[in-house]
């Protein structure tokens, strides 16, 4: 792949309604496409999901711009490869900074099933053409609302709910989606918010959830290992899981039955294919999280979880679930509770050039071969 120019542009699409978690509220989500194109003109693209505060990690689009720039393009761009999976085992002398390698890391692999005229499903060991997805609901402040608008996504089809909760902010919504929608799969993610609150999370063990998501600190390990042999209730890690050395940590210390995989929170495909294989040796349940992503992300994170292995509904709702607009040409859209996995070349999605005018920055020219 012999890369011709790498580009990034910075984007903003506003949220139908702000996301309210544990550690804040969001209402409008930054993000970067970082668009490579090769000597051949196939372009590739890969988002970088990173948000403006180091909040949910401590990466902010911000130093993954830094990194980007500075490391991993001059990286990719001083080495021909020839194939995607490479570029992991490129990036392994930068530490961390999972976010920024996985933008790069996904572009490549989008312009790689470009040029190979195929689809990245093509890549994977299954794919099903339709999945069932969930949603993940922020905290709202009456519970007469959050009814309203479990009731609508219940309604639109979706088939599990995750609700964001915290110490004094748990219980009483969770009763009250549990008692309205006995059919729904109802579950709740805390985002490390009960440090020094275990009994307000044993609390929460007789409500039938069908897991709690990153309920301490992250890199509490142990911690989490001692809570789980407390509750009858699964847990399961978002936060804490970075690569795959990380799923043979928590299978020995008994840290959580479940995984919440990002792609880019572990760096991109390659690795994300390594834990799915970790997680099926050690039998720890393994599904799809997400970041707000745009139409690009969405659409690999379909694809992704496409994979027969992943049989409990992922964070990943249509677009119109999170924001007004989108900027490819096909935004995911629901029907019968089921997303349909593109699969088109590459994502199988296409930017929309008026959409990116709106919502976009000018290009950033990273790289451009003299
Ligand atoms: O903790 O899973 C999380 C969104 C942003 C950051 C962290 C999380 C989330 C979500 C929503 O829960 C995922 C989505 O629907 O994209
Ligand atoms: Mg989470």
């Amino acid at each position: 792949m012999q890369i011709k120019k790498i580009e990034s542009i910075a984007c903003r699409l506003p949220l139908r309604q702000p996301f309210v978690t544990s550690y804040g509220q969001l209402t409008e989500k930054a993000f970067d496409l970082i668009r490579i194109t090769a000597d051949d003109g196939t372009v590739g693209i890969g988002e970088l999901v990173a948000f403006e505060q180091p909040d949910y990690i401590e990466e902010t689009i911000f130093s993954a711009r830094h990194v980007i720039k500075q490391q991993l393009v001059p990286m990719v761009t001083g080495t021909n490869l020839d194939h995607p999976n490479k570029v992991s085992e490129l990036f392994s002398s930068v530490q961390g900074n999972t976010m920024a390698k996985s933008a790069v890391e996904t572009a490549m692999w989008d312009l790689y099933a470009k040029q190979s005229g195929c689809s990245v499903l093509d890549f994977y060991p299954s794919a099903r053409e339709q999945i069932a997805v969930g949603v993940s609901v922020g905290m709202q402040p009456t519970t007469d609302r959050l009814l309203a608008q479990v009731g609508q996504y219940a309604a639109q089809g979706y088939q599990r709910i995750k609700l964001k909760i915290k110490p004094g902010c748990d219980r009483v919504p969770l009763a009250a989606i549990r008692e309205n929608f006995p059919d729904l799969m109802l579950m709740a993610d805390a985002n490390g918010a009960y440090v020094g609150q275990e009994d307000a999370l044993l609390a929460l063990d007789d409500l039938g959830l069908i897991m709690i998501e990153q309920p301490l600190n992250v890199r509490d390990l142990t911690g989490h290992g001692a809570l789980q042999k407390k509750m009858r209730t699964p847990l399961c890690l978002d936060e804490d899981i970075r690569c795959v050395e990380d799923i043979a940590t928590v299978a020995a210390l008994g840290s959580c039955q479940a995984i919440n995989l990002k792609i880019p929170r572990v760096g991109g495909i390659t690795e994300a294919q390594k834990i799915v294989a970790a997680c099926a040796k050690n039998g720890l349940t393994v599904w799809l999280g997400g970041m707000f992503e745009s139409g690009v992300g969405r659409a690999m994170n379909l694809q992704f979880a496409s994979q027969e292995i992943f049989q409990f509904p992922g964070d990943l709702s249509a677009a119109d679930r999170y924001y007004f607009d989108d900027i490819v040409q096909q935004p995911a859209v629901l029907e019968n509770g089921q997303l349909t996995v593109p699969k088109g070349l590459g994502f199988g999605v296409m930017l929309d050039e008026n959409k990116l005018i709106k919502y976009g920055d000018m290009p950033q020219v990273l790289f451009q071969k003299k």
